[in-house]
């Protein structure tokens, strides 16, 4: 009999198909890799055979269309990815958050920034900072501590009746802000383990994790970098919203915004409409593009 489901978590071959109800069958993939050249993905709907209902395992037989799919994290299907960075330690890296955010709104998926671990920020001044940073980006910015619950009600908000997919460096407390969003399930997060002193846990697998009724979130593993190799330099203005709006501004078509004389976009660098560290993201992540051309 084949049902349908959606692939909640894969490990070392397995996946982990949830049905219609929330029952949990454990799927091998076999034919379809070998039929359709595809690799199931997290977030995935499937049609999978049931190979024993008591012991509950199964096997997937057919990848359902997907509305879209991310390479890093590894996930398909998401409504908006929420990318986080703390605040401090660890110390952001714009230039990694911006390579990530660029590359959401070239595959047209939204991204929301969340800044967390705001209570090692008492004076509220990288608040400020990154505030201005991300002032014209577009991109939904709120801030959060799971260590005093702050932010959390505005967070919940903005996942209502999606499926997210979290994303962001190691040690930025992805899998402590979803242990607070949800009360089945608990992540395993950074902390150091008393009964077990095994040192601190962090997160190798993506995993669906449904947030009460409307909701879904995916906790993914910390990447620590991000290139723009598969895309054209000329694309990348267009992941900045507040770049790539000048866009027939210039003198010369196809304007780098690097070198060019009467450039729009280094006008409103020089009037402050655009932020300094936004820019500079963006011409290192050209200047990166441009140098594998030559090779
Ligand atoms: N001060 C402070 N520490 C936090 C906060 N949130 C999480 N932490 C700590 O940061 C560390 C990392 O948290 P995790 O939730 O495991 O981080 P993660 O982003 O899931 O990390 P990976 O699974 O390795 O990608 C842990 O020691 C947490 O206790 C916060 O709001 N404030
Ligand atoms: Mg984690
Ligand atoms: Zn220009």
């Amino acid at each position: 009999m084949r049902e349908t489901g959606r692939i909640i978590k894969g490990i070392a071959g397995f996946y982990y198909v949830a049905d219609p109800q929330g029952h949990v069958y454990e799927c091998k993939a076999k034919g379809v890799f070998r039929k359709d050249a595809v690799k199931p993905l997290v977030g995935d709907a499937v049609e999978f055979a049931i190979v024993d209902e008591e012991g509950k395992k199964g096997n997937i037989e057919k990848i359902l269309p997907r509305k879209n799919e991310l390479l890093r994290p590894a996930v398909a299907n998401v409504d908006q990815a929420l990318v986080i960075f703390a605040l401090k330690d660890p110390e952001p890296n714009f230039r990694l958050l911006d390579t990530f955010l660029a590359r959401m709104v070239l595959t047209g998926i939204p991204g929301i920034i969340c800044f967390n671990k705001t209570d090692l920020d008492a004076d509220g001044r990288l608040a400020l900072q990154v505030r201005s940073i991300y002032r014209g980006s577009g991109h939904e910015l709120v801030f959060t501590s799971t260590k005093e619950r702050k932010g959390i009600a505005e967070l919940e908000a903005l996942l209502k009746g999606k499926c997210t997919t979290v994303a962001g460096p190691s040690g930025v407390g992805k899998s402590s802000l979803i242990n607070l969003l949800q009360e089945d399930v608990q992540m395993e997060t950074g902390c150091i383990s008393e009964k077990t002193a095994r040192g601190k846990h962090t997160t190798r697998h993506s995993e669906l994790i449904a947030l009460g009724e409307d909701a879904f979130i995916l906790d993914t593993p910390g990447f620590t970098s991000l290139s723009m190799d598969d895309y054209e330099k000329e694309d990348i203005a267009k992941g900045f919203a507040e770049i790539g709006r000048w866009e027939n501004g210039c003198r010369f078509a196809g304007c780098s915004h690097i070198h060019e004389p009467d450039c729009i976009v280094k006008e409103k660098l020089a009037e402050g409409m655009i932020s300094r560290q936004r820019y500079e993201s963006y011409v290192a992540m050209y200047e990166q593009c441009k140098e594998k051309r030559r090779y």
